[in-house]
């Protein structure tokens, strides 16, 4: 086991940037001193896993958050060892019970526990508006009531996604100016941009197994910031600049969006040739590498097509890229066309799609989308978690309203929702009598659903699957009307079949 010495040594010398030599491999929870204190601000998806795994390293953890209307009611749960997060997240209630039962962790909505804290970790949204400026309300607030209680040598870690600029810019002036304290220790505060990875469904494992990036505004505060979370990470803390972290965290993101999207038009492409985008995307995925150059020629991971992109992190981080360029850099490139604007359109549009491959369908069926009844399957943005931000269902649902068509929404997850929307708990009720059934979410609860079930269930036999849920041919062979996002073979076997298959000229 290194001694704390050798740990420190090792932490001090910040990684040379492209040396991506981790500063430190951990996790080391003997790092984990039992009478340092973390503050972990917003009971969230980010902040309630990161404060949990904190706790059971060792640290004393209070988490805080705003007793909202929204949100107030995590308090009491969390205190009481309870799991607000819905959906499944492995090992993250027992985590939670035990960190509260052993009082290592508990939730107040009084910022002034900052003044006994070591560490302050700020876990809120940071969500943009419809013009993609970002909304920095929350982070703001936060940090006007950090700065009353900071003290020298705290560390401030912003965890949130924010756009290139924004630590150093905006969050750095506020502190210093509510705290009377100059940024940069020893004198004054730590500051430090090290960004989440959380994806629901694996929240802890992300945390634990994903390596760690600290982007420290001074040595020290990177050095303090990375023996913090080596208690907790396993994949390797890397240290840089604040700048450096807050490109390559949303261009992480911007990276998979664009891949996304990529995936999306090629899926139009094969439902307009007549092929199938998943057939097609395993011979794409299939080349195997150069074994003699593996590096010379990067691998394919052609992503997934489907009925749209959503979540807290995708559709805002691309916006929040170019808006620290555009606020921020010096110097301005201007170059004719960005892919990553038109990834984002792209993706935006596919629920809109979804509903075209819909309605084509209807007209098949000699229906008419006005007053047709249509079962939605999935709120969520992503197949089993009750997390339905920016989720594709919802501008799917508002095109279906403004085509005049009617609906039923099923979740297994989701009750109720900021929007509104009237989430059917039972399945078959909300099937039943449908016109139509279009999948938006791929929740496992959907894969056993049978062409028997349907049949006896919806009214007109037409299934839209965003998805690539289900097998299309067991349902086109007992009659079923099937569109599917590049599912073009369907298509073309239907445009074959229909003017004369059934002999009828
Ligand atoms: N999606 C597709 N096709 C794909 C992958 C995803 O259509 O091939 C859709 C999903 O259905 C969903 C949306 O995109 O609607 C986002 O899905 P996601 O799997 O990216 O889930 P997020 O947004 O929770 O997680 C992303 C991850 N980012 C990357 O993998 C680069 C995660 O690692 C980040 O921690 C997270 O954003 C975040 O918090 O930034």
């Amino acid at each position: 086991m290194k001694d704390k010495a050798k740990v420190n040594g090792d932490i001090a010398k910040r990684s040379r940037p492209g040396s991506a030599k981790p500063l430190s491999h951990g996790p080391n929870p003997s790092v984990a001193s039992t009478n340092k204190k973390i503050a972990v601000i917003g009971m969230g998806y980010v902040g309630i896993p990161a404060a949990a795994l904190l706790a059971n390293a060792g640290y004393n953890v209070v988490g805080i958050q705003r007793r909202s209307k929204r949100s107030g009611w995590k308090i009491d749960w969390l205190n009481q060892g309870r799991c607000p997060i819905g959906g499944n997240e492995p090992e993250l209630p027992e985590l939670l019970e035990k960190t509260v039962r052993e009082n290592k962790f508990r939730v107040t909505d009084d910022f002034s526990v900052v003044s006994t804290v070591d560490f302050i970790l700020i876990d809120v949204q940071t969500p943009t508006d419809d013009n993609h400026v970002p909304q920095y309300e929350s982070l703001k607030e936060v940090c006007q009531q950090i700065g009353k209680f900071l003290s020298p040598g705290k560390v401030v870690i912003i965890e949130s996604t924010v756009a290139p600029g924004t630590t150093q810019y905006l969050v750095k002036p506020i502190l210093e100016e509510e705290s009377g304290l100059k940024a940069g220790l020893p004198h004054g505060f730590g500051l430090c941009f090290s960004y989440e990875r959380v994806m629901v469904g694996r929240l802890i494992h992300n945390i634990r197994e994903y390596p760690k990036i600290v982007g420290g505004i001074d040595d020290e505060s990177t050095r303090l910031t990375t023996e913090m979370y080596c208690s907790i990470v396993k994949g390797g803390v890397f240290g840089t600049d604040p700048m450096t972290a807050e490109v390559s965290k949303t261009v992480e993101n911007a990276y998979r969006d664009v891949q996304i999207a990529f995936a999306n038009e090629i899926a139009l492409l094969c439902e307009s040739l007549g092929t199938d985008v998943y057939e097609v995307r395993k011979f794409v995925n299939g080349l195997p590498n150069d074994p003699s150059s593996p590096g010379a020629n990067p691998i394919r991971n052609m992503h997934f097509p489907g009925a749209g992109v959503g979540g807290h992190c995708l559709p805002k981080d691309t916006w929040l890229l170019m808006h620290g360029y555009d606020k921020y850099a010096s110097i301005k490139n201007h170059y004719p066309s960005s892919i990553l604007a038109d990834a984002r359109y792209l993706n935006e549009w596919m629920p809109i799609h979804m509903v075209d491959l819909l309605e084509s369908a209807l007209i098949e069926c000699n229906k008419i989308i006005k007053n047709s009844m249509i079962a939605v399957l999935g709120y969520a943005f992503l197949e089993n978690s009750d997390d339905s931000r920016n989720s594709p269902t919802i501008p799917f649902l508002k095109e279906l309203e403004k085509r005049g068509a009617k609906y039923k929404i099923h979740d297994p997850y989701i009750k109720d929702n900021e929007e509104d929307f009237k989430i059917e708990p039972d399945l078959d009720a909300a099937i039943q009598d449908c016109d139509a059934l279009v999948v938006m979410t791929k929740h496992d609860a959907y894969k056993t659903i049978t062409p028997e079930k349907l049949q006896n269930l919806l009214r007109t036999k037409i299934i839209i699957d965003g998805r690539n849920l289900f097998d299309p041919a067991k349902f086109t062979a007992v009659g079923f009307t099937f569109r599917g996002v590049g599912k073009g073979k369907i298509l073309k076997a239907e445009r074959i079949r229909l003017p004369y298959s059934d002999g009828s000229k």
